[in-house]
């Protein structure tokens, strides 16, 4: 029923000769959305599999849970689950829709995303053809619907079937690396380069080939009178501790000309931040509201202040009426990546209202090869994660998809930073006309989606695109090589129409965030692709794994900001059990390797192993020592990055999580279980972190504080064997200087009565009135090469107010102790930790599925 419209011509006029303010306005009800995700089924064109599906969903999914596939995780399966994408699959189901929908002005079906070659019907009505997965899609259909039952259709045409199209019409393949064409029955024919879909549904280094398709988003009828609030972009061109000024960016989509009032509103403030009067025309309209809050509190990241978020709710009243309302959430602050011209080459550092801020954090990717499956409660685990191992930013790698809201809410409300990247990663893409103005059209939606998450302070084009293209000595792909000067040509300039030209366009027209071309590079322009050695930009650094540098290299290579390095581990045998049989339990065995997709993963992990550490002959041992070895690398680099302040200004190892159980790079595995890595990722990131490191005979020591304030500390310094005898024992007053990086005064253990290089340990603890803020246990040789001794191992538990704890002493150094419960659910404050002869260890359970039983807390540690 149109309310309004019945006192439009008189009310409006009245309304607006008395001067109605704001404060007597009625809100009516305007503005219906009727849901549209139960009742599904799906169907092959051929009739074979059907059954009910799930909406947001994905083929794959309701095979599986209709019990037509087995689990595609398990095993070998995902290998016999390839037709599924060579399919034709339909979505249908029927809904009913009453006079009062019929009535209302406009009725729009909404797609938040469709996967991906959709033909959508109403009663038998081709009203839509979709072909991007990271778009929304919107048609008015109120002509189209009937008042009773209606049928909605999806035709998902095979994204495998229409990729090869579209690969065979081109004059020349193109490079799309982690494209696993072959696991598909494909050959070489990589065609994901093709369709705007999520890279990785095709393969990658860490992810199984799975193309799916389906209403991966929910589905709505939009449904209203007269206007309604489509977006509202809280603009934020100043904002200082004292005045944020602001401007709403209202877009309001009116059936008719209408003079209204713009009311805004804020939590946090009494009355109303704005109210502005506007005429408004027939279609879509724009408006600015300018308003200023004093003294606003601002976002600040993690570590580094509360992320104070504001809600906003825009109204739109016409004649004493709301007829339209909008509700936005922001945080309020300034953020600029900065790029500035020093001694040593250019900055390429966050600033977050003002504080230039070392940038803690790690690659993610998406948490799932099936998309709708993800849960909030995966995404608070993941986010949970990063904020707990004192991250403060997380890159959202190319590869995947632009992510779900309530991830960003949550990044938003954790003080996680995002470094967003587009979808394009390791690829060329074609640059017809076509699909670059779906490209363009993909960041439109998607950059006004999520522009007032305050987290997101970075957009960047794409993932190694720049640097593969070019080839440079060190890590450089080459790929220009493959092709004729006109060729070359041609591709690079679909390159820079999408990432110097439309994308740039995109980001600065809807947002204030900064933009960056490609990751890695050295400087805006292509011609700037990034080396190892680049003292400008951000540096992907994969010495270490594929080059076979040293983890000792990551002191050597030192960059601006260290977007990307890493190393791998097996997941647990816990998860490695979900995946594989007994008869499965060995790292080469086929089972292990279909879970291992980096052609090299196994040869680099023993390699490496091999260098630091006893090579164990025991599965089990093997992938715990796997998780050591990471632990190990990744520790060394950041510390080495962090010592490198304010030179390097950023941190982020590449990977966080996983979208199935495998051997990865990932600190966490898909189960969300922390590995080692970590553990350590955590004590690395601490706000205020001691280092050290071997030069020659002597230690180098350092304290690296991210604090905005300097501090007087004492370092607690002690040399012991590993059976606990004293050697040498020291207590230095250490000034910590604010957000930077300090060397400290050099130790040298060489002259000091007993010392052994294979037999002693470094204790390090950095304590501020009494109260410890750092320790760190620092080795001088190989876990190989010390005489490492078998422990008396004492685990006892203690219950205090606080909750439960595992009391853990040993009469000897332990080193890597890593404490679990077969029957799994046993999570730790801290595990994989070095344990000092005579020292206790108090480890809080912070969740137990079971009660906890000493007698069921087994362990492993480090052997040489
Ligand atoms: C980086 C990423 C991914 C890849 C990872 C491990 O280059 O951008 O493409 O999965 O390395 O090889």
């Amino acid at each position: 029923m149109n309310i309004y419209r019945s006192i439009k011509n008189f009310g409006i006029f009245i309304c607006w000769v008395m001067g109605i303010c704001a404060c007597q306005q009625k809100p009516i009800d305007n503005y219906t959305v009727v849901r549209l995700n139960k009742g599904w089924t799906y169907e092959d064109v051929e009739g074979e599999h059907k059954g009910s599906a799930i909406v947001p969903g994905t083929i794959h999914t309701d095979l599986l849970n209709n019990n037509q596939i087995e689990d595609p995780f398990y095993r070998t399966n995902e290998k016999d689950l390839q037709w599924i994408d060579k399919k034709d699959w339909v979505y249908q189901k029927t809904f009913t829709v009453g006079k009062n929908i019929l009535d209302k002005d406009k009725v729009v079906l909404h797609f938040y995303g469709l996967d991906t070659y959709a033909d959508v019907f109403i009663n038998g009505k081709l009203i839509l053809e979709a072909f991007n997965m990271h778009r929304e899609w919107s048609v008015d259909v109120k002509k189209m619907l009937m008042e009773g039952e209606n049928l909605l259709k999806v035709y998902l045409h095979s994204p495998v079937k229409k990729g090869l199209e579209l690969y065979n019409a081109s004059p020349y393949a193109y490079p799309a690396t982690n494209d696993q064409s072959e696991n598909g029955g494909l050959g070489d024919k990589k065609i994901s380069v093709f369709t705007r879909k999520a890279g990785y549904h095709y393969g990658w280094d860490w992810g199984p080939r799975f193309v799916t398709s389906g209403i991966w988003r929910p589905v709505e009828l939009r449904c209203w009178d007269d206007l309604n609030i489509e977006s509202v972009y809280i603009r934020q061109p100043s904002v200082t501790k004292q005045l944020a000024k602001l401007t709403a960016e209202i877009n309001i989509d009116a059936n008719d000309g209408f003079e209204a009032e713009l009311v805004i509103n804020s939590d946090k403030e009494k009355s109303a931040v704005a109210v502005k009067k506007v005429l408004l025309k027939k279609g879509m309209n724009l408006v600015s509201v300018p308003f200023e809050i004093v003294n606003p509190k601002l976002w600040w990241s993690n570590g580094l202040g509360n992320p104070t978020m504001y809600d906003f709710n825009v109204q739109v009243v016409v004649g004493g009426m709301v007829v339209s309302n909008k509700k936005v959430s922001a945080g309020l602050r300034s953020v600029k990546l900065v790029r500035e011209a020093d001694d040593k080459g250019e900055t390429f550092l966050f600033e977050l209202n003002g504080v230039r801020v070392f940038a803690k954090g790690a690659n993610y990717i998406p948490n799932d090869s099936f998309l709708p499956r993800v849960t909030k409660s995966d995404y608070e685990k993941v986010v949970a994660d990063a904020a707990d191992a004192n991250m403060n930013m997380l890159r959202i790698w190319g590869g995947g998809i632009y992510e779900d809201d309530y991830f960003y809410e949550l990044c938003d409300r954790n003080g996680i930073m995002v470094w967003q990247d587009f979808m394009f990663a390791c690829s060329m893409y074609p640059g017809n006309e076509a699909m670059l103005k779906n490209i363009e059209q993909e960041a439109i939606d998607n950059v006004t989606r999520l522009h007032n998450h305050p987290s997101i302070v970075l957009w960047c084009g794409n993932n190694e695109i720049n640097t593969a293209w070019h080839h440079y000595g060190q890590g450089g792909w080459g790929w220009k090589k493959r092709y004729n000067k006109e060729q070359q040509e041609e591709i690079h300039r679909a390159y820079t129409d999408i990432f110097h030209d439309i994308l740039p366009q995109v980001v600065d027209s809807l947002t204030e965030t900064d933009y960056w071309p490609s990751s890695p590079q050295s400087g805006y322009e292509p011609n700037n692709h990034a080396s190892y050695e680049s003292t400008s930009g951000d540096t992907h650094y994969w010495g270490v794994w594929h080059a076979l540098h040293p983890f000792e290299d990551f002191d050597k290579y030192k960059s601006r900001f260290m977007s990307e390095y890493g190393f791998q581990s097996f997941p647990d045998f816990e998860s490695v059990q979900t995946y594989a049989k007994p008869e499965d339990y060995d790292i080469e065995s086929e089972v292990m390797a279909a879970h291992q997709r980096s052609g090299i993963g196994n040869l680099r992990i023993k390699e490496y192993l091999s260098w630091y550490y006893k090579v164990p002959d025991n599965f089990e041992e093997f992938l715990y020592m796997s998780q050591v070895l990471q632990a190990h690398g990744i520790r060394m680099a950041i510390e080495a990055h962090r010592r490198a302040m304010p030179y390097c200004m950023g941190s982020l190892y590449w990977q966080i999580n996983d979208c199935w159980p495998v051997a990865s790079w990932s600190s966490t595995d898909y189960y969300h279980k922390w590995k080692a890595v970590h553990y350590a990722v955590k004590k690395a990131f601490e706000p205020v972190m001691i280092s050290a490191v071997n030069k020659g005979h002597e230690v180098e020591l350092y304290v690296v504080s991210d604090l905005q304030e300097n501090k007087k500390a004492e370092m607690n310094i002690q040399l012991m064997d590993f059976k606990g005898n004293i050697l040498y024992s020291e207590v230095r007053n250490v000034d910590i200087m604010e957000n930077t990086s300090t060397q400290l005064e050099s130790f040298n253990p060489e002259s000091i009565d007993g010392f052994t290089k294979e037999s002693c340990v470094l204790a390090l603890t950095l304590s501020e009135d009494g109260k410890e803020i750092s320790t760190k246990t620092h080795f001088f040789t190989t876990a190989k090469e010390q005489k490492l001794q078998s422990p008396e191992i004492d685990i006892s538990f203690e219950e205090s107010a606080e909750g439960l704890y595992l009391v853990v002493k040993s009469n000897t150094l332990v080193r890597g102790l890593y404490l679990y419960d077969n029957r799994s659910g046993l999570i730790l404050d801290d595990n994989y930790f070095d344990l000092l002869p005579g020292g206790i260890k108090k480890v809080r359970v912070v969740k137990s599925l079971y009660s906890v039983d000493t007698k069921r807390v087994n362990f492993r540690y480090i052997t040489s």
